[in-house]
C-alpha cells in the first residue's frame, strides 16, 4: 500500500480491522458499537479530553504518573493508590506487548501469578482483554490513558479504547525512532494512521478520545525544534484521520528560559500548522515531561530534579506534566516512590500556580529561534513530500532533514549532535543534514564556543558525553573537573 496523508477509506479500514482483530484471541471480543456505548457510559470526570480541556481553560497544570504491573488486581490497587496524588492516570504497557510478542506477555503473566509479584514492566492489556480493561477503568475515579512505545499499536488500540481508556499515547514517528531498530517508517506511520482512524471513527460516533504524540523522543539532549517538528507532523497526521483532541509534548532540557519558550512555541506552532492545513475544530493542549535523561541515584537529589521540572512545567503553562520518581535511577518505582514524586510535584505546582513568568527579551528570543528552526524543517518536509506530510516525513528521515539524537532506529541519520551552551540550553553542535538557516547555525556555533572558552577546551564529542551524564552527577552542564 502506497503511504500518503489521506484519510483511510472506511471499507479499507474495516477490511484491515478484521485482520487486526484476529492477531490474538482477545481481539474477537471487540465490537465497535459496544465500544462506543461503553465510552458513552463514562462520566465526564473520567473522560481524558474533557478533563484536559477544563484544566486548560482554567490555566491549571495537571499531574500524571507512569505506572503498570502484570496482573489486573495488582494494577487496580496500584492505580487506586496513585489516584489520590494525581489528576490523570496512566496504564504503562509492558515491553513484550509493545513488540507484539503476546505469547511472552502470557508467560510473564503466568510467572507473575506464581511469584506473587509483577515480572513484567507494565500492564499487558492485549492479553488481559476487553473485560479486564473495563474492570480497571471502573475501579478508578480519574481518566486513564494508555502509555506505551509500540510501533504497531493497532490491536492494543482496539482493545483498550473499547475497554474504556480515553487517551492514547504515541505516533508513527515518536513510537518508532526512539523505540525500534528496524521497523520502517512507512509501516509505523501507516499503522499509526490506523490507530488515528480508529479514534476518528469514535469521534464520528460522538466519542472524544485524546491523542498524545510522544514528545521527548530519545530523551537525550533533544533540541526543541526537532521534537516540535515531530509533534506537529504527528498532530497533522492524526487530524487527517479524524482525531480532534491532541496533546503535543516536550521533554524538559533543564534551562528554564529554553523550556518555557519551548512550551510556548510548541503550542503556537501546532495551532498555526494545524489551521494552515485547514483544520479548525481541534482541542490543543500541551504536556511537559520532567527530565527524561539520567537521574541521580540519591533520592533527595532526584526530588530536586523532579521539583525543578514541576516548577518549570507550571510556569510554562503546560496543560499536564508527566512526573518522575525518586527511583528513576534504579528502574520501575514502587507505588510509594511514585506517590512521593507526585506529591513533590503537586506542592511546587501549587506554589507557582499564581505566578507569571515575566516576558523578557531572552524568552522572546528563544521562542522566535525555535519557531524559525521548526519552520525551516517543516518547509523542507513539505517540499520533499510534494505537499504530502507522510511521504515528506519518510524522505526527511532518509535525507537526515529530521534527525533525532541518540535514537536506535536504523532509518534515523544520527548525524546531528547536540550540546549545551554556557547557560545549559541545548544547542546544535553538528547539524548533519538538518536544514537550519546559516545565521541560526552560526548562532548555535557562537553560543557553544562561548562555553568552550569558559571551560578552556575545544567543543568536542567528550563535551556531549559530559552533558549526557551531568544531571545524574548533580549539575546541568557537563563541565570538566577543575
Ligand atoms: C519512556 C519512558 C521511560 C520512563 C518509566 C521509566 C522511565 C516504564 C514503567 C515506568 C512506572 C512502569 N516506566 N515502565 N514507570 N511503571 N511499569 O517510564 O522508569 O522513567
Amino acid at each position: 500500500m502506497e503511504l500518503t496523508n489521506k484519510k483511510i477509506e472506511l471499507p479499507d479500514f474495516l477490511a484491515e480491522r478484521e485482520q487486526v482483530l484476529t492477531t490474538w484471541p482477545t481481539g474477537k471480543d471487540v465490537k465497535f458499537a459496544d465500544g462506543v456505548k461503553y465510552q458513552e457510559s463514562l462520566p465526564e470526570h473520567k473522560r481524558f479530553a474533557a478533563v484536559l480541556k477544563k484544566a486548560d481553560a482554567e490555566g491549571k497544570t495537571l499531574s500524571q504518573p507512569r505506572a503498570g504491573v502484570a496482573l489486573v488486581d495488582e494494577h487496580i490497587a496500584l492505580l487506586q493508590g496513585l489516584q489520590t496524588a494525581c489528576d490523570l492516570l496512566p496504564s504503562t504497557i509492558d515491553a513484550y506487548t509493545r513488540l507484539n510478542r503476546y505469547e511472552e506477555s502470557a508467560k510473564g503473566i503466568a510467572k507473575s501469578r506464581e511469584a506473587g509479584t509483577s515480572l513484567l514492566n507494565g500492564f499487558p492489556a492485549v492479553n488481559h482483554g476487553l473485560a479486564e480493561c473495563r474492570r480497571v477503568v471502573e475501579a478508578v475515579d480519574k481518566p486513564v490513558q494508555v502509555r506505551h512505545g509500540t510501533p504497531d499499536a493497532r490491536l492494543l488500540a482496539e482493545i483498550t479504547l473499547a475497554g474504556g481508556f480515553s487517551a492514547y499515547e504515541g505516533g508513527g514517528i515518536s513510537y518508532n525512532i526512539p523505540y525500534a531498530k528496524k521497523v520502517s517508517l512507512e509501516k509505523s506511520i501507516r499503522d499509526w494512521q490506523y490507530c488515528d482512524r480508529l479514534v476518528g471513527l469514535y469521534e464520528e460516533h460522538g466519542v472524544r478520545i485524546n491523542r498524545e504524540p510522544f514528545g521527548p523522543l530519545s530523551g537525550t539532549l533533544v533540541p526543541p525544534f526537532i521534537s516540535h517538528s515531530v509533534a506537529i507532523i504527528e498532530g497533522l497526521l492524526a487530524l487527517e484521520q479524524g482525531v480532534r483532541s491532541i496533546t503535543v509534548g516536550y521533554g524538559q532540557v533543564g534551562n528554564m528560559v529554553q523550556d518555557i519558550a519551548a512550551i510556548r512555541a510548541l503550542r503556537e506552532l501546532a495551532d498555526e500548522y494545524f489551521r494552515a492545513a485547514g483544520f479548525d475544530d481541534f482541542e490543543l493542549t500541551t504536556v511537559f515531561h520532567q527530565w527524561m535523561g539520567g537521574f541521580p541515584e540519591n533520592e533527595a537529589m532526584a526530588f530536586s530534579v523532579i521539583s525543578w521540572g514541576g516548577a518549570v512545567a507550571g510556569l510554562s503553562g503546560a496543560t499536564k506534566v508527566i512526573v518522575k520518581t525518586p527511583h528513576e535511577a534504579r528502574g520501575i518505582p514502587t507505588m510509594e516512590a511514585n506517590r512521593a514524586g507526585l506529591n513533590a510535584t503537586r506542592q511546587i505546582l501549587n506554589m507557582v500556580q499564581d505566578q507569571v513568568f515575566p516576558n523578557s527579551d531572552a524568552l522572546a528570543f528563544e521562542v522566535e529561534l525555535i519557531k524559525r528552526e521548526v519552520r525551516a524543517v517543516m518547509s523542507k518536509v513539505f517540499e520533499l513530500g510534494n505537499g504530502d506530510i507522510a511521504v515528506g516525513t519518510v524522505r526527511a528521515f532518509e535525507a537526515g532533514v529530521i534527525d533525532v539524537p541518540f535514537a536506535p532506529a536504523a532509518c534515523n541519520a544520527g548525524k546531528l549532535l547536540p550540546v549545551r551552551d554556557n547557560h545549559g540550553a541545548v544547542r546544535v553542535f553538528e547539524a548533519g543534514q538538518v536544514p537550519l538557516p546559516e545565521d541560526v547555525l552560526t548562532l548555535h556555533r557562537d553560543l557553544i564556543n562561548e562555553r568552550a572558552r569558559a571551560e578552556g577546551r575545544e567543543p568536542s564529542f567528550q563535551m556531549v558525553v559530559d552533558d549526557i551524564y551531568a544531571i545524574s552527577k548533580s549539575t546541568l552542564i557537563g563541565r570538566p573537573a577543575k
